[in-house]
């Protein structure tokens, strides 16, 4: 018998675990990281204390205040719960902060995304905050892959944000959707993945160089990892070593965390998305007891993000019910 709600908060929580595991050392190397903390299991010290989340949880929470509140998608209504919930303090990725300045200043949520960069942003910033899409959807595969374009398209509107927001929040849902008693089969997953990413879409290559990682007889090290995978703030390079870092330690949430944070770059990030679906695979319980007594509680706190879950699982039901 599978507990959503002991999913749904995996996913949120995890959201929150990795992206406080992974800030305190954002941009560092993988190298710098060894040499300063061999593995990295503990929350260190943080600019604003131990535990704390960044962007990547604020928006993950905007998102699914959103959802919850309009019980599914509304353009309107997450633009404006963006901008409600924005704190710059929390230290947001340039193109987000200007999609949502324009937006601010009179822009329509659907067209402020396409006016940042060169066709948009392809930055992460829409997939590390789409937990609550995967478990919202995790029934509808095709609904979710529809709802994840259109939050992406907000603050990221090139093809490459749409498509590593859709494949983070399918990866989401996969996880919810497999049983954690029985071994996970990766191909399946990986190849269920593929199906929901457009032909001719560099993310297929990349699912593809994962597939071979996680083939070879032997581990292989970090550094192929990384040339293979990438660290950066790029949706291309970051959602695939999240989905790596979690099918190379399906096993236990914390060392999935530990492995993807140990990869440097965009390691709040990176931590996050693979702390969203370690966590929506094995659930709340999966995750260190350690790590979730560090959490902030504030008003926005880990015990609201794991409120606003059941209320998710609230919503999903009713959709589920109305089918
Ligand atoms: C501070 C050229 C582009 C591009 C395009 C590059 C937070 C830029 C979170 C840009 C995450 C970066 C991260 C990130 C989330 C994107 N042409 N370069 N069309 N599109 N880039 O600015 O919300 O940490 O170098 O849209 O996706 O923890 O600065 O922000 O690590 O990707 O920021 O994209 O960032 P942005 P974001
Ligand atoms: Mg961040
Ligand atoms: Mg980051």
């Amino acid at each position: 018998m599978i507990d959503l709600s002991d999913r749904f908060c995996g996913a949120l929580l995890g959201t929150h675990v990795g992206d406080a595991l992974g800030m305190p050392v954002e941009g560092a190397s993988h190298v710098s990281i060894r040499t300063h903390y061999g593995q990295l299991r503990e929350m260190l010290e943080a600019r604003m204390g131990v535990g704390t989340y960044t962007d990547d949880t604020e928006m993950m929470i905007a998102l699914a205040e959103s959802l919850v509140q309009k019980g599914g998608f509304d353009g309107e209504d997450l633009a404006r719960s963006f901008l409600e919930n924005f704190n710059y303090q929390r230290g947001y990725g340039a193109g987000t902060r200007r999609a949502l300045e324009l937006i601010r200043s009179g822009v329509n949520w659907w067209e402020a995304g396409a006016k940042v960069f060169q066709g948009g942003s392809y930055g992460n910033g829409s997939a590390m905050r789409v937990a609550p899409v995967g478990c919202l959807y995790h029934h509808d595969l095709v609904q979710l892959r529809e709802v994840a374009f259109e939050s992406s398209v907000i603050t990221h509107a090139h093809p490459l944000g749409q498509e590593g927001a859709a494949l983070q929040a399918s990866a989401v849902a996969l996880a919810i959707n497999s049983d954690p008693a029985r071994p996970l089969d990766r191909e399946d997953f990986l190849s269920t993945l593929l199906g929901q990413v457009s032909p001719g879409s560099p993310f297929r290559e990349k699912l593809e160089a994962v597939a071979e990682l996680l083939q070879k007889e032997k581990k292989p090290p970090v550094e192929e990892v990384l040339d293979r995978l990438g660290n950066d703030s790029r949706a291309l390079c970051s959602v695939p070593p999240a989905i790596y870092s979690f099918l190379s330690h399906s096993e236990d949430f914390e060392e999935a965390l530990v492995f993807s944070v140990g990869l440097g770059g965009d390691t709040d990030t990176i931590g996050a998305m693979t702390g969203a679906i370690a966590g929506a695979y094995r659930g709340k319980g999966s995750i260190p007891l350690r790590w979730l007594h560090a959490l902030e509680r504030g008003r926005k706190g880990a015990d609201y993000i794991e409120e606003l879950a059941i209320e998710l699982l609230k919503i999903h039901n009713k959709i589920i019910s109305g089918r």
